[in-house]
Parts: C-alpha cells; sequence; structure tokens
C-alpha cells in the first residue's frame, strides 16, 4: 500500500476522534473542524497535493480514496452540524419558555396635575368666549412688571421683601400682567387674551403660601369696551366652571392698574348661597379680581385711551384648585406624593 494511502487511512482515523470529542460542542466547533480537515490549508488538501509525485497507474485508486475520505469527512461533519443544531434549538426553546399565567406587568398610567387641569379648564371657558392664550418670560423686566403697571419705585408692591430681584432692572415676574403689557405694545385692539404661568414672591412656604405660584389674566381692549362687558364676561366665565345658577357680585377695591377696580365674589358652589363651612357662613366665595384698564396703563402702551378702553382681571390658580377641590394645604400641589395627585384620575 503506498504511503498516500496510509495517510488517508490515518486521516479518516484522526477524523474520526476529533468528531468523536466535538460531539455536544457548539456549531462553531464543528466549522473549526471543516477548516482543519477540509480547508484550503488542511490536511486532506495537502495530501492530494502531493498526489502529483505519485507514478501516473497509482493515483487513480489514491485519488478514489481521497473522494472516499472526503465524502465521510463532509457527511459526518454535516450528521455533527444537524445534530448540535438541534440540541441548540432545543436547549433554547426550553430557556425562552415564558409562563403565560404569571401576571403581566402593570402599567403606571399618569395624570394631569389638578393644578394643570384648572388652568386647562378656565383657560377653555375664555377661549370658548374669544379669547386667545398669550404666554411670555418669567424672568421679566421690572419695568414690564411694575412701571408701566403704574406700580412705582417706592409702591409696597416693589418691596424686596415680597420680590425677587435678578438684577436691579430684572426681576422674577410677579403676575403674569407683564405678558398682557408685551401683547398690547406689539399688538392693535382689537385684544382678547388670557395669560396663564407662573408667577413669584418672596414668601415662606406655609399652608396658604407659596413662592412659587400660578395666575391666570385676561385682558379685553377695544373701542367702547365697559364695566357691563367685564360683569357679562365674568358672570359667563363662573357658570360656565361653577355652574348655571352660580351668581356673581362685585366689591370695590383697589388696584394701581385699574380704575375702577373690584374684587369678585361667586355664591357658593356647596351651599349655592344659604351659608355653609365651605364658605364660612358668607354665601360668598372669593375668586377673582378685575377692573377697567387705567387710562395710563393703556397710553404706557401705546393704545390711546380717548379711543380704546378695556377690562382685565387676575385668578389665582392654586386658590381657586383648593377651593374646587377642598384642599387644606397648598404644599400638597409641589410635593408629587402619588397618594393626593391619584386622586385627580
Ligand atoms: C388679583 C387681581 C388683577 C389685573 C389683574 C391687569 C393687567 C393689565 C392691566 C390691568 Cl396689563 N390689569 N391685570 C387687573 C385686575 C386684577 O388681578 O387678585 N390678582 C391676584
Amino acid at each position: 500500500m503506498s504511503d498516500l494511502k496510509q495517510e488517508l487511512s490515518r486521516l479518516r482515523h484522526t477524523f474520526d476522534e476529533a468528531i468523536g470529542v466535538v460531539q455536544g460542542h457548539s456549531s462553531q466547533a464543528v466549522e473549526q473542524l471543516r477548516v482543519q480537515f477540509l480547508g484550503k490549508k488542511g490536511e486532506l488538501t495537502s495530501i492530494l497535493r502531493s498526489m502529483g509525485q505519485l507514478p501516473a497507474d497509482e493515483r487513480p485508486a489514491v485519488g478514489q480514496l481521497a473522494n472516499q475520505v472526503r465524502e465521510h469527512m463532509e457527511s459526518g461533519l454535516e450528521g455533527l452540524l444537524a445534530t448540535i443544531k438541534s440540541n441548540e434549538r432545543e436547549l433554547r426553546l426550553k430557556l425562552d419558555r415564558i409562563d403565560v399565567t404569571l401576571p403581566g406587568q402593570r402599567l403606571l398610567q399618569g395624570t394631569r396635575h389638578p393644578l394643570t387641569k384648572v388652568i386647562d379648564e378656565i383657560c377653555s371657558v375664555f377661549v370658548g368666549m374669544g379669547f386667545s392664550i398669550a404666554e411670555g418670560p418669567e424672568v421679566e423686566l421690572d419695568e414690564y412688571n411694575f412701571e408701566l403697571l403704574r406700580i412705582p419705585e417706592g409702591h409696597p408692591a416693589r418691596d424686596t421683601q415680597d420680590t425677587f430681584y435678578i438684577t436691579d432692572s430684572m426681576v422674577l415676574r410677579t403676575q403674569t400682567s407683564p405678558v398682557q403689557i408685551r401683547v398690547m405694545k406689539e399688538q392693535k385692539p382689537p385684544i382678547k387674551v388670557v395669560c396663564p404661568g407662573k408667577v413669584y414672591r418672596s414668601d415662606a412656604l406655609d399652608a396658604t403660601h407659596s413662592p412659587i405660584f400660578h395666575q391666570i389674566e385676561g385682558l379685553v381692549v377695544d373701542r367702547g369696551v365697559t364695566m357691563g362687558d367685564l360683569v357679562g364676561s365674568l358672570q359667563l366665565f363662573a357658570r360656565q366652571l361653577f355652574g348655571e345658577k352660580t351668581e356673581i357680585r362685585l366689591r370695590p377695591h383697589h388696584f394701581p392698574f385699574t380704575e375702577p377696580s373690584c374684587e369678585v365674589d361667586i355664591t357658593c358652589w356647596s351651599c349655592g348661597g344659604t351659608g355653609c363651612r365651605t364658605c364660612k357662613g358668607e354665601g360668598w366665595i372669593e375668586v377673582l379680581g378685575a377692573g377697567m384698564v387705567h387710562p395710563g396703563v393703556l397710553r404706557n402702551c401705546g393704545i390711546d385711551p380717548e379711543v380704546y378702553s378695556g377690562f382685565a382681571f387676575g385668578i389665582g390658580v392654586e386658590r381657586t384648585a383648593m377651593g374646587r377641590y377642598g384642599i387644606d394645604d397648598i404644599r400638597n400641589f409641589y410635593e408629587n406624593d402619588l397618594r393626593f395627585l391619584r386622586q385627580f384620575r
């Protein structure tokens, strides 16, 4: 028997041993065997290469044997690969099995914050009456927050005790009025806007005060706007927000930016006006401040008070929400306690 024939049967033997060891390994190990035995630099290839040196009459027999060995190795590898693949699949099926009877993961669904709800509701009522919504910066010029609203230097409202000063000429806005100042300076009447947003006062946090709170102000400016328009608009607003039977009552008041000015009460939403715990026996609940825009404020914004007039109002959002939902501590709004927030689902 020629040397090459011996080598071929030794190769077949080595292969059989190797494949026995790889049994139960991964498909990559099978690929390594293929490279080792059948690859371009593999052992079979090198044997076939040296066939050229054989005498011509011996070549067919050696070639036939080489082909048998190759087929043997190929089918061995193929069979092994199939077994390994099916083992791997079975293992994966076992590992990936899920228990469909386990309880699912509950998705936490959020809700709108009660303050957001009240802001949206109030704004919707005014949008329904044809108002636009305007927003503006929370860091505001002293000029827009105070000066143009007829709150001059030395006025108690400008006390550094009450106001957060950024620089001598910049403050955290104490009302959303400066947004309306911007609207009046930029637009021509007719103007009908509501301005919701955060406002700031240098107050210590307690049950009824917070240094950051929310306000909605409204402004209407046009030819011939009267106190009657103010009363009618606020009446309509009160009935839509608090119920059809709600009445409003105006009490004289003072604001530097309106003249005349008033505070507006509504009949108690709990007792309807007869007096109860909610209204402290009054029958009335204060909800907002309002008035006719002071001619000086219109002039400060480039609007001629001889031609135009307007009314304005301001609503405290926290106060409204506390009354509406019977909340006795303002801090509830800012603490993100889910036990509180979940009640507004
Ligand atoms: C309240 C009362 C009010 C205004 C705000 C206003 C704005 C401009 C001109 C005139 Cl630009 N007035 N706003 C008017 C009356 C009352 O708020 O009790 N706020 C907490």
